[in-house]
């Protein structure tokens, strides 16, 4: 239930595991620096008009090897080393290369961080002050653990104002966006990355697209991205990647898949109010996307090694989580993320999620008894402890035996 993770189709899979891994492809379709690219630029050009058509954008980049150089391609393209950049807080549920002070982004970056509310949402206020402020030459709306809709509007509006490139990073939410449960962002912002692993269902990687808007910015901008992924920074790219995307986006833009992205948003709505209703705190009270964050300072700061460990023993997996103002820290965090396209992809639904919020509840309920020592020191030992502890505890064992029913009645790859 990692809500960036998902599985995939056998054409996926099959496409992954395809004679394209044997080839050497360094430039883009019909501008190659080896021979024998015949399928390969079949393939390649296949991927990126499927992209196009699934975001409504005039370009798309399908080579990043992954999340994290589709978004260092895009500050290659937009600023210079020194350049100021803003973009979300981690622990307020941005990502690293949001220009937080350990990745790439905040080392050769000036990273600005905008925050969100104690009621989950983004500080528009902040964000618009610190733009005002900074100058920000590029701006980032877009985050891995957020769970309202992402305002796409109203940060244009903020980047707009001082004249910054606005980069929607939707890799949580891209498939959400193809199916049309989470409103697109390629009206307002100037450019699009994505991971393609995550409610996209596609193999691990990622792209860039720019928008209309980006092109009106910068005419040369998409060939800007495109000299930034090759030969800026990576060499040949991954074709059975690309090729796999290619099938993932074949899929994602067939009419059932709407249904899918739907029933991811419903079931993640259904198991929120369930897990509420079994007494635990929601971040935000809720979600409108496919996640959730549980608040565990209820039991205690820092407890989120303790519930994740718990809930792996009972069979479902699980990822601690900083909560929004997060009083421990992000390797300790207060809270767990929670998240629905892998189960829906089983084909699972609201009677299920009923189900798994009591399990989950359950299963938190069985930590409450345990709390993270204030000593650094004696925290590895004491978690050691737990997690034998924990394994052997007769109502997680119970909870462990009904995951392993359910799952039972959900196989994955029938036949295979
Ligand atoms: N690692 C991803 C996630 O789990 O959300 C973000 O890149």
């Amino acid at each position: 239930m990692i809500p960036s993770e998902n599985f995939v189709s056998k054409a996926v899979l099959e496409a992954m595991g395809s004679v394209f891994t044997n080839k050497y492809s360094e430039g883009y379709p019909g501008k190659r620096y080896y021979g024998g690219n015949e399928f390969v630029d079949k393939a390649e050009n296949l991927a990126i008009e499927r992209a196009k058509k699934a975001f409504g954008v005039p370009r798309a980049n399908v080579q990043p090897y992954s999340g994290t150089p589709a978004n260092f391609a895009v500050y290659l393209a937009t600023c210079q080393p020194g350049d100021t950049i803003m973009g979300q807080a981690l622990p307020d549920g941005g990502h690293l290369t949001h220009g937080w002070k350990t990745s790439f982004s905040g080392i050769f970056y000036k990273p600005v961080q905008y925050h969100v509310k104690a009621d989950g949402y983004i500080d528009f206020e902040e964000a618009r002050r610190l733009a005002r402020e900074n100058k920000p030459r590029l701006i980032w709306v877009g985050a891995s653990a957020y769970v309202r809709q992402f305002p796409f509007k109203e940060m244009a509006e903020i980047a707009d104002e001082v004249g910054a490139y606005l980069a929607a990073d939707v890799a949580h939410i891209s498939g959400l966006i193809i199916g049309g449960a989470h409103p697109s962002p390629a009206p307002y912002v100037h450019i699009i990355t994505t991971t393609t692993h995550k409610t996209l269902r596609g193999p691990r990687g990622a792209m860039v697209m720019v928008t209309e808007k980006g092109l009106q910015k910068d005419p040369e901008l998409a060939d800007k991205i495109d000299k930034a992924v090759f030969p800026g920074l990576q060499g040949g790219p991954h074709d059975q990647t690309t090729t796999a995307i290619a099938v993932a986006l074949g899929e994602a833009l067939k009419p059932e898949f709407r249904d899918y992205a739907h029933q991811i948003v419903r079931n993640a709505k259904a198991l929120a109010d369930a897990l509420m209703k079994n007494g635990l705190k929601l971040v935000s009270n809720g979600t409108e996307n496919h996640l959730m964050l549980v608040d565990l300072t209820p039991i205690a700061k820092g407890h989120g090694v303790f519930a994740q460990e718990a809930l792996e023993a009972a069979g479902i997996t699980v990822n601690k989580n900083t909560i929004p103002l997060d009083p421990s820290s992000p390797f300790y965090p207060s809270g767990i993320r929670l998240g629905t396209p892998a189960i829906t992809t089983r084909g699972m639904k609201e009677p299920e999620m009923e189900k798994i919020a009591k399990w989950i509840a359950e299963a938190v309920n069985e930590t409450k008894n345990y709390k993270l020592p204030a000593e650094k020191a004696e925290i590895g030992e004491y978690v050691k402890k737990f997690k034998e502890e924990i394994k052997g505890n007769a109502a997680v064992k119970n909870v462990r035996e009904n995951v392993r029913e359910l799952c039972g009645r959900f196989p994955l790859y029938k036949g295979m």
